[in-house]
């Protein structure tokens, strides 16, 4: 991307101009959420101001293209990960909510003590947990696939745990804590040799690489659209038709019924069936905008930009005296994890946040990574399309001040 063009994305986006501690805001935290561009702030602005209705349940005109900006904003999901129907994509409140779903919906109909749920040693908490409240509601077991030094599945290992007891495998497309983009491809055609399904985590990945749930072949493909420049508090789920259809309702309420009595009640058609409840309208409709602002910009011309962040910030990551990086597969999105001899990762973000830059420091909701690397806690940079150079720069300068403080 030229400095023209990053110029002008950078002027959509509000929030990157205004001054953190008097300093400039270097928004480097993208991975536990990002900012939003005009079209975003805009598109939820003129839902309420010009559309606001509840939906698929009134006649009058506002009803009507409240539910109609609703459901294309649908559309745009199933366009954007390339899902066979319109059907299989179900709104829920983000990636933790989606894995939740289909955990306490499709697990708790289809397991049985003896079966095994395989995971990877990089789940983000939110891919794990709701797989250990179904292992002790059904008697399953959990197994994971460990990861190597440089933060990628230990070669082999899926192979060698994957049986006929495999019912499901859960992986994260990208992982939050390392980077590390898996070879998600080659998992599901391992997993679906033994009969295994397989949820991929896309939570990570969406912003960064474009995903075609058709060619990946994948069961279920989750993501929130906070990470994908767009609202918090929505995001999808994609399941294949024939296993939603297959899956008890999650929750109970409005919109996913189709009769009720006190006697029986049948349940609406997909979508609509996991969708209980009046949904988070504006959200979808946000969703659907940084959704069109993401193909606008081109997944492939903001991998190959997020790309080049990284390789610069590693090489002076390399460089940098007491830095050790955590992760260092050769396929990696855009993130940074690392630690610093002799300080506190808390103590790097503060002392970063007083420069104006923003990372995250901490486990990164995964605890077993860090327990692999025997740490408490990494800091991250992690970075988003409208990040510069001059940002990265702006990390290490910063670096090198906490390092001053702490090391003389
Ligand atoms: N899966 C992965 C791989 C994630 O990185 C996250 C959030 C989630 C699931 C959960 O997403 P949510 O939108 O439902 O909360 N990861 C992070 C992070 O790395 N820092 O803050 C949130």
């Amino acid at each position: 991307m030229n400095e023209l063009v990053l110029a002008e994305l950078r002027a959509q986006f509000p929030i990157l101009s205004r001054q953190v501690h008097g300093k400039p805001l270097v928004y480097l935290d993208n991975a536990a959420t990002t900012q939003k561009p005009q079209a975003v702030l805009q598109a939820e602005c003129h839902y309420y101001e010009q559309l606001n209705a509840n939906i698929h349940r009134g006649v009058h005109a506002l009803s009507q293209e409240a539910t109609d900006a609703f459901e294309q904003a649908r559309d745009k999901i199933q366009r954007f990960i390339h899902a066979a129907h319109r059907e299989e994509i179900i709104f829920t409140r983000g990636a933790t909510e989606a894995i939740n779903l289909v955990a306490h919906s499709w697990g708790r109909s289809h397991l049985q003590p003896g079966d095994e749920i395989l995971l990877t040693e990089m789940e983000h908490h939110a891919n794990i947990v709701p797989w250990q409240l179904l292992c002790e509601a059904t008697g399953a077991q959990l197994k994971v696939v460990p990861i190597d030094a440089r933060g990628g599945l230990v070669a082999g290992a899926l192979q060698s745990l994957l049986t006929h007891k495999t019912k499901l495998v859960g992986v994260t497309h990208v992982s939050n804590a390392l980077g590390t983009i898996n070879p998600v491809a080659e998992i599901i055609r391992q997993a679906h040799a033994v009969g295994a399904l397989v949820l991929v985590d896309g939570a990570q990945a969406v912003a960064h690489l474009a995903v075609d749930v058709q060619a990946l072949d994948c069961d279920f493909y989750v993501f929130s659209s906070h990470k994908l420049y767009g609202p918090t508090g929505i995001g999808a789920l994609y399941g294949k038709r024939s296993l939603l259809q297959d899956m008890p309702p999650y929750q109970g309420g409005g919109d996913m019924i189709s009769q009720v009595t006190f006697a029986r009640t049948t349940y609406n058609q997909l979508p609509y069936k996991f969708e209980a409840g009046t949904p988070h309208i504006a959200g979808a409709v946000g969703l659907g905008a940084a959704i069109d602002f993401v193909q606008t910009v081109g997944l492939e011309r903001i991998a190959a930009h997020e790309e080049h962040l990284l390789s610069y910030a590693t090489e002076q990551a390399l460089q940098f005296e007491g830095l050790t990086l955590i992760g260092t597969m050769p396929e990696k999105a855009g993130i940074l994890s690392f630690v610093l001899k002799g300080v506190h990762p808390h103590d790097i973000g503060t002392i970063l946040d007083n420069e104006g830059v923003a990372i995250r420091t901490g486990h990164h909701c995964a605890m077993p990574v860090m327990d692999h690397y025997a740490l408490a806690a990494t800091a991250r940079a992690s970075f988003a399309l409208y990040n510069t150079l001059e940002e990265v720069d702006a990390l290490f300068h910063a670096l090198r001040r906490v390092q001053k403080l702490f090391l003389g």
